[in-house]
């Protein structure tokens, strides 16, 4: 018997829309059920670009956007290799974070065009099923305790979020994320497990094709 692959899941959403609490939630409900899954984050700040990246994102240095966007991608192409090979080997990831928003936060940082910020990403592992987190801007305000950190400003996030519309394509759903937790978890849950299924004798896809 051929294994059957893993799917390749990514949470996109603004700041405070919930998820990395629901990547954890929705990998601990998976592996109890004996499905083979794991987290993965973006950016992943233990590589050695993610050390960069931590070090512009806390403000510790200072460098120009296009340089920080190729960073970006350059940290998701670090862990591409493992990515797929654990994603062929049976085992579904959870991905806080992806490709979308590296397109999304720099178009909505510089203005350059989408066409621009989705290129360095090409031929990364596609998502088989993104999970758009959507909160108002009251449950955002609610939820948010701004830090220091870069992009941490209410009036980036709307046009944040109007760029990861703008990416949206038949691979996306939307989700509330407004609801409480465990309703949310229950919609993603649910999400998760038709993708798993539908996905798992297709090949792995690639961006942008
Ligand atoms: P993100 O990773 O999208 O920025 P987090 O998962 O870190 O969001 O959640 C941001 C904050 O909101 C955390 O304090 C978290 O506990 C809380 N939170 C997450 N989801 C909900 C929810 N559905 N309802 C209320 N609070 C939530
Ligand atoms: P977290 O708060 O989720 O750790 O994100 N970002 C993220 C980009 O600008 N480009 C990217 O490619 C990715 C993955 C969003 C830290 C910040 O990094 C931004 C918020
Ligand atoms: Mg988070």
């Amino acid at each position: 018997m051929t294994t059957k692959r893993g799917a390749l899941l990514v949470l996109e959403g603004c700041d405070r829309a919930g998820k990395s609490t629901q990547v954890q939630k929705l990998v601990t409900e998976l592996n109890a059920r004996g499905i083979s899954a794991e987290v993965r984050r973006f950016p992943d700040r233990t590589t050695e670009v993610g050390k960069i990246i931590d070090k512009y994102l806390s403000r510790v240095v200072d460098l120009p956007p296009e340089t920080v966007h190729l960073l970006f991608s350059s940290n998701r192409w670090e862990k591409y290799t493992e990515m797929r090979k654990t994603i062929l080997s049976g085992t579904t990831l959870v991905v806080d974070r992806y490709a979308a928003s590296g397109a999304a936060y720099t178009a909505a940082t510089t203005g350059k065009d989408l066409s621009w910020c989705k290129e360095p990403d090409r031929g990364l592992a596609k998502p088989d099923l993104v999970a758009l987190l959507e909160i108002s801007e009251d449950v955002q305000a609610s939820r948010a305790n701004w830090g220091s950190e870069r992009f941490e400003r209410s009036e980036l996030q709307q046009k944040v979020s109007s760029s990861l519309h703008q990416l949206m394509d038949e691979s996306w759903v939307t989700v509330d994320a407004n609801d409480d937790i465990d309703k949310v978890h229950a919609k993603l849950l649910a999400l998760a497990l038709s993708a798993i299924e539908m996905v798992k004798d297709k090949p792995l896809g690639e961006l942008y094709d």
